[in-house]
């Protein structure tokens, strides 16, 4: 045994030794996202196979034991010995680092997750990892230990299938969290499904907790299961981003070619809204920062409607060519791009940088979008339209805000007469408060502490963003306020190093009303500055949804687990007041102060983003926001179970 040990064997032990030191440099990180990660870098070995065009289906199963289990039905990973290495090819895939695709010769990988490593690095990062391999009538089995294999490849029976199983559980000495998220997992694989059309993914969780998963994916048997399967690809997931707005045409335009070795794909609609949704992919993996084909597709758009409306005259000669932006108000589009080596940019190497993709996606959407506007005359006619009423709001937006600026200029930082500031001036001792009506914002003025604390009281609703142009925004009271007072600008303005205060509180009721504010609140932010929320600038209060009362002692609440808690420990008797807070207006300022403003005590929800997950964060704002009535009443059924207090009085 010890002289088959040789330098091959020290090699490869040396080499998942080092995933193990830094675990970071393969998968990111080992938080839970690093964790989610080791499933997509197995998945995607599946899919690379399926668009070899050997693999229809993927399942993965989140087992009891929060082990994953991935099954295909493509080749099976090849199972000879390698004459170099002097093991089986499997044993190659999961025990090399960087061992990969390039084995078979001829293709290229083309899936990959973020850094596109693959087998070695995930069992690396597992306490142990099955591969079974089923092939030519035969069924293969192998085991691994912390990325070490504990027996040789062995053949353990007959089958009448093909494909590969990989089973593995993740290292509890890595990962922070080793639990699998549900809703994670179907978001990527929803995305996966999308951008491969006619592969089906199935995911299953077999764990026995009821948390988290809407009830209508509960299958009877046991757990909980869903099905993605895109005959029509991106051109369905432009339709799945659109579901919850009204599109301006019927048609999804689709636009498909190769071009000096680049495989472009974008399909795209108009809705009536004023949001641009454009997602753009590389390899199948979302590049959230663009890059050289999100720009290759915005040129050929900018280009093609305005030469187009110069053409039918929907432009005078006298008149300034549409904007890119004009002409992407209410667009959803996805750009998906296949390449040999992508290169990867900027801070986060989330930037395609190939030069060749700029002129291929813009070469084959000039072309084959010009072609579609002549022969769909209506189509276009609406398209251009849209842009033309948005270039007049625009400049019409534009003068309103020039001569904000100018204002500025000649007056001052005129700061909002609502707006009680705090003292300090250095924004990073500074946090806004913005209180829902203004008895609340009285109190909360008086509890305040002067120097650090601002409040900003706003009186009834907000407007919603997601049904107003930006020229209505702006001259809403409510919008201008919170504009001034955060300092920053907006949208192309936009200037974090501006912002006057490093935490902006949302201070709401704790009732459906307060819900809703919030979310108007979030839905502006998220549209108009959404880097405050990227860099976690953005805050929820949590003021207490009852206050008890027992021998002149008073405890409060935030939720009613909490309370049942106090109530055991108290006693639940007659004697006992609990107060259910209605609204932030029934606390006097010293209430609000104790529960919801001190920094000693106070609990504040930090609002979250992944750049990666940015479409659905679209779709859930445009359901909650938009037109439709339908999506939002499933939404709301689907996810009321996860609402503890929903108080409809
Ligand atoms: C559940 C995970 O890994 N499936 C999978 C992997 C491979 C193949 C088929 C495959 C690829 C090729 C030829 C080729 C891999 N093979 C290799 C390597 N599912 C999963 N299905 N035959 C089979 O690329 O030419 C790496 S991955 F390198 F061995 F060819």
């Amino acid at each position: 045994m010890s002289s088959e040990y040789g330098a091959d064997q020290i090699q490869i032990l040396e080499g998942l030794e080092a995933v193990r030191k830094r675990p970071g440099m393969y998968i990111g990180s080992t938080s839970i996202r690093g964790l989610h990660h080791l499933v997509y870098e197995i998945v995607d070995n599946a899919v690379d196979e399926a668009l070899a065009g050997c693999c229809d289906v993927i399942d993965v199963s989140i087992n009891k034991d929060n082990s994953i289990t991935v099954v295909d039905n493509g080749r099976g990973i090849p199972v000879e010995v390698n004459k170099k290495k002097g093991i089986s090819t499997v044993e190659v895939v999961f025990t090399i680092l960087h061992a990969g695709g390039k084995f078979g010769g001829g293709g290229y990988k083309v899936s990959g997750g973020l850094h596109g490593v693959g087998a070695s690095v995930v069992n690396a990062l597992s306490e142990w990892l099955e591969v079974v391999v089923e092939l030519d009538g035969k069924k293969y089995m192998q085991r691994y230990e912390r990325g070490k294999a504990v027996s040789p490849l062995q053949e353990i029976g007959v089958s009448e299938r093909h494909g590969s199983t990989v089973t593995f559980l993740p290292d509890k000495q890595i990962f922070e969290e080793t639990v699998f998220d549900y809703d994670i997992l179907k978001q990527r694989l929803r995305e996966m499904a999308f951008l491969t059309k006619g592969l089906k993914i199935i995911l299953r969780d077999e764990r026995e907790n009821e948390e988290g998963i809407p009830e209508n994916e509960i299958i009877k048997t046991a757990g909980y299961r869903k099905e993605f399967h895109y005959e029509g690809g991106i051109k369905e997931y432009v339709e799945y981003l659109n579901k919850t707005k009204t599109a301006l045409y019927p048609d999804i335009l689709y636009c498909e070619g190769s071009k000096e070795n680049v495989y472009v794909e974008v399909a795209m609609q108009h809705n009536d809204a004023y949001s641009e949704g454009c997602y753009s992919f590389v390899n199948n993996i979302t590049t959230p920062e663009g890059g050289t084909h999100l720009t290759g597709f915005k040129n050929a758009l900018t280009k093609t409607f305005n030469d187009y409306s110069r053409s039918m005259k929907f432009l005078k000669e006298s008149e300034q060519n549409l904007t890119g932006e004009d002409i992407r108000e209410g667009l959803t589009a996805i750009i998906s791009i296949k390449l040999p080596e992508p290169q990867f940019e900027g801070q986060t190497k989330q930037k395609l940088g190939n030069s060749e993709a700029r002129g291929a996606v813009e070469n084959i959407v000039s072309e084959q979008l010009t072609y579609y506007l002549e022969q769909n005359p209506s189509v276009a006619r609406l398209i251009c339209e849209k842009a033309i009423m948005a270039q007049r709001a625009r400049d019409a937006a534009r003068k309103a805000r020039d001569l904000t600026r100018r204002k500025t200029a000649l007056e001052g930082m005129s700061l909002p007469g609502k707006l009680a500031d705090c003292s300090d001036k250095n924004p990073e001792n500074c946090e806004i408060y913005i209180v829902e009506g203004d008895s609340a914002g009285g109190s909360a003025k008086t509890a305040r502490s002067r120097a650090t604390q601002a409040i900003l009281p706003l009186r009834g609703k907000i407007l919603n963003v997601e049904k107003s142009r930006l020229d209505k925004i702006l001259v809403n009271n409510e919008i201008k306020a919170m504009i001034t007072a955060f300092g920053t600008g907006i949208s192309e303005d936009f200037d974090i190093k501006r912002l006057r205060y490093h935490k902006i509180i949302i201070m709401t009721d704790a009732d459906v009303d307060g819900a809703h504010i919030s979310t108007l609140l979030l839905t502006f932010m998220y549209r108009f500055m959404p880097e405050l929320i990227k860099q976690g600038y953005v805050y929820l209060a949590q003021p207490p949804l009852y206050k008890l009362e027992k021998n002149k002692q008073v405890w409060y609440a935030y939720s009613d687990e909490e309370l049942n808690a106090i109530l055991q420990e108290v006693g639940r008797d007659t004697n006992n007041k609990i107060q259910r807070y209605k609204g932030l207006g029934e606390m006097d300022a010293e209430q609000l102060w104790e529960t919801t403003m001190d920094p000693e005590k106070r609990i504040l929800l930090r609002v979250v983003m992944d750049e990666e997950s940015s479409s659905e964060i679209d779709v859930t704002f445009t359901t909650l926001m938009g037109d439709n009535v339908e999506p939002r009443r499933e939404f709301i059924e689907a996810n009321a179970k996860y609402v503890k207090n929903l108080d409809i009085s």
